[in-house]
């Protein structure tokens, strides 16, 4: 039997991380000079910023059957490889990134090539995709792409895949990243040691994706990965985890034995960890360099108006604090426009920010993404600004739009209050600031900065186009 060739890809976003560029850019008028600045910085945030690989694609061109052969085409930085012949192509559906994916899966469909759909939105709107698809797989993919490989080989690919139980994590899988293009990336070492949250934010479908129980994976499967994967790239580690300290237990044990291999590592956290000196000491020994922590609201009425009841405010300070002591970087993420929030919180944040240290702001508008529950709430009180129907509408970007109406500020006023905000926190000044007195990782916390001056700058050209259009 011939064997088959089997490509799979993901998706470069319009804006956001993946390289941020004006929205509706066809309609501004630019001169040459600002378009190609444009164009260089968004190249550079391309490759700055989080350039990892898809671990999702990564895990399923692991799971290797004989006759298929698979490769990862990350379209963040490679060309469709369109030269050679390809039985199938298997695009990962992000929510913000719909309208591209399903335009690349009719245009591959229109070369003959078949098409399987996968990943969060197929997830969670599998309605909307089944005629964008040959075949789409419902729900975490891990196992049963093993039979949609075999139904290939046989040529009894079926319309859908549904997995009806979440994956057992505690299964030894071995991750491989021969299918990948090590050298396109920032970093190949990324692992995933739990999945599910038990927490319920409304602004998050993590819970909806992968469910409110925390799965692990055993100690000794992600130790051995860290071990197979630093004979590849001795790169930095992401431990791409929602909460990699949702499990304490679990996780000082893990990061103590990961001490001896002398590794450096980012992750996501909680403030609670701020709390837990023996969990911070092994992070810190273990090469934690900095983590993400999603604080969004400083005030509890805002932060409990959406399910987020784990981030006392009370104690945030604090908890930041002990963090950048324990010497780990801290990227603080912040949503402003939280129901609950008024026009004080700007002074709030800011303070804050300059109190605590944080060494990389992220100060985002709340963006309701289709299938959260946030979303469906803001659409049954009429606060939606696009159809709620329309989910292209909903796409990935950086803070350069507003999506909804806030509950108690009036868009006319919400919009100035936020973009004079961001004006006074991401300025080259304070980039150099931060990075001075960051606790390690200098370089790279000025290079966030910077390229915030620049992506808060672009977000709020974008967003003073929006509130001019509601004059
Ligand atoms: C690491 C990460 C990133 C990385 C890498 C991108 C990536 N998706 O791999 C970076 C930093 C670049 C990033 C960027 C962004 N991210 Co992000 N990211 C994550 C994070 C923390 C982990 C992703 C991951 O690897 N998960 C583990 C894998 C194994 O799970 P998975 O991707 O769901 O894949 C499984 C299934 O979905 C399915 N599957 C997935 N793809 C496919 C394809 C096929 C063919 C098949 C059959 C199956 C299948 O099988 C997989 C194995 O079980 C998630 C949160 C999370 N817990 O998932 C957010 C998350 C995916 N990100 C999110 C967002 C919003 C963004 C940004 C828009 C941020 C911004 N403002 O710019 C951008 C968009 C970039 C893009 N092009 O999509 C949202 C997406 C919401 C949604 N429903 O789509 C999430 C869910 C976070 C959240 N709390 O809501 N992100
Ligand atoms: S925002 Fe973080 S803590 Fe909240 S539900 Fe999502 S993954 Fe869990």
């Amino acid at each position: 039997m011939a064997e088959k060739k089997v490509l799979l890809i993901f998706i470069q976003a319009d804006s956001g991380v993946d390289g941020a560029s004006h929205l509706d850019s066809a309609r501004v008028k630019r001169t040459l000079l600002s378009t190609m600045k444009d164009a260089a910085m968004s190249n550079i945030i391309r490759r700055a910023q989080f350039a990892i690989p898809p671990l999702s694609l990564m895990i399923l061109s692991s799971r290797k059957v004989p006759g298929v052969n698979q490769v990862i085409c990350d379209l963040r930085f490679d060309k469709l490889p369109l030269h050679k012949h390809w039985d199938l192509a298997g695009i990962s559906v992000q929510t913000g990134a719909v309208k591209p994916a399903f335009e690349l899966a009719r245009f591959l469909h229109s070369k003959g090539i078949r098409v399987v759909l996968g990943g969060p939105y197929v997830t969670v709107f599998p309605d909307r995709c089944r005629e964008h698809a040959d075949a789409l797989v419902i729900g975490e993919a891990d196992d049963i792409w093993t039979e949609v490989q075999q139904d290939l080989l046989a040529g009894t690919l079926k319309k859908e895949y549904r997995v009806d139980n979440y994956p057992d994590l505690s299964i030894e899988r071995q991750v491989s990243k021969s299918a990948l293009d090590i050298k396109s990336y920032f970093t190949t070492n990324v692992v995933q040691t739990t999945r599910g949250c038990p927490y319920s934010c409304d602004f998050c479908n993590v819970h909806v994706m992968n469910g409110h129980r925390l799965r692990h994976r055993s100690i000794g499967s992600v130790v051995k990965e860290v071990e197979n994967f630093l004979k590849e790239d001795k790169r930095i580690f992401f431990f791409l985890d929602d909460t990699i300290n949702s499990d304490e237990t679990y996780a000082e044990k893990l990061f103590t034995e990961l001490i001896p291999y002398g590794i450096s590592w980012v992750g996501q956290a909680t403030t609670a960890l701020g709390e837990k000196p023996k969990l911070l000491e092994a992070f810190s020994r273990s090469g934690c360099g900095a983590l993400l922590i999603g604080i969004e609201s400083l005030a509890d009425g805002s932060n409990h108006a959406h399910q987020k009841f784990h981030n006392p405010a009370v104690r945030q300070s604090a908890c930041i604090r002990n963090i950048r002591e324990a010497g780990i970087c801290v990227y603080g993420s912040f949503i402003y426009g939280l129901d609950g929030d008024s026009l004080e919180m700007p002074a709030l944040l800011e303070e804050f920010i300059e109190e605590t240290g944080v060494d990389v702001p992220g100060i985002n508008l709340l963006r309701p993404i289709p299938g959260t529950a946030v979303f469906d709430r803001l659409a049954s009180e009429g606060r939606l600004i696009p159809d709620p129907y329309d989910h292209d509408a909903f796409r990935f970007s950086w803070a350069q739009e507003m999506l909804y109406i806030p509950k108690s500020v009036p868009l006319k006023q919400f919009i100035p209050s936020y973009t004079d905000m961001t004006k006074r926190v991401f300025t080259v000044q304070n980039a150099l600031k931060r990075a001075m007195r960051a606790p390690q990782l200098h370089s790279a916390v000025l290079m966030f900065n910077l390229l915030y001056v620049h992506m808060y700058g672009m977000a709020r050209k974008d967003l003073h186009r929006q509130l001019g259009g509601l004059a």
